[in-house]
């Protein structure tokens, strides 16, 4: 029952993101799609392409989960002040301003590495690239990175990735490759059952999968794996 439940919910990830390529070209293999690009200079979701408008929204990821969880959506305009969100399936040049101050994102935001690498060297790695191995602040952005992963994992059932967090400075505090706590941000981490419990000296923090969910575990960091840098 277990195995049908993932297979169905992967064949309908896959479904979109192939949508994606036919319909946008913004959707590129190894990349998970919606990040910072630029800002929205004279570019805007002119109405016969919005697919969406939400307020109060409280983040660019909320916004691109949005947008992720809605048909032909392929682009956000969001500004952080007025907390509008808009989903649109393409934009154009030349138009005016939604709001001053709106962002537009699309395309690379985070990219999955499919070279198994230790989590020193995946750091590394995302750093070679321009970016940072990825911290996870929110629930959402976790739904996010996971929901496009459970696409790779439908082909690789092994698949476990690393993130930037790790307690290699002091056993049992966790931080963020940007040295914040995991404790700073309380009731955003997702962390297995049981997890983490330091199983011979385990300092580094991975993704993995178990019945259809994606929890954080930590684990030994000379374990060579796949890593999801953040490149905003
Ligand atoms: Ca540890
Ligand atoms: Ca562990």
């Amino acid at each position: 029952m277990t195995a049908f439940c993932c297979f169905f919910m992967y064949f309908i990830i896959f479904f979109s993101g192939q949508l994606n390529v036919a319909s946008g070209s913004i959707y590129q293999a190894g990349f998970i799609n919606y990040g910072r690009l630029y800002n929205n200079d004279g570019q805007v979701c002119i109405s016969d392409r919005t697919v969406f408008k939400a307020d109060s929204v409280t983040s660019w990821v909320e916004c691109a989960v949005l947008c992720s969880n809605t048909d032909l959506c392929f682009a956000i305009f969001y500004n952080s002040e007025t907390r509008k969100c808009t989903g649109c399936t393409y934009f154009g040049d030349n138009e005016t301003l939604i709001d001053a101050g709106t962002k537009f994102y699309s395309r690379i935001g985070y990219r999955l590495i499919q070279q198994q690498m230790s989590w020193t060297n995946a750091k590394a790695k995302c750093l070679e690239l321009g970016g940072s191995l990825v911290s996870i602040k929110s629930l959402q952005e976790h739904d996010f990175i996971v929901r496009i992963l459970s696409g790779f994992y439908a082909v690789d059932t092994d698949l476990r990735i690393w993130i930037g967090g790790n307690d290699m400075a002091t056993e049992g505090t966790f931080l963020w490759e940007d040295e914040t706590a995991f404790a700073e941000t309380p009731g955003a981490t997702k962390w297995g059952p049981r997890q983490p419990n330091n199983y011979n000296s385990q300092d580094c923090v991975q993704l993995y999968n178990e019945d259809c969910e994606w929890y954080w575990n930590d684990e030994s960091c000379v374990l060579k794996l796949y890593s999801v840098c953040d490149m905003n």
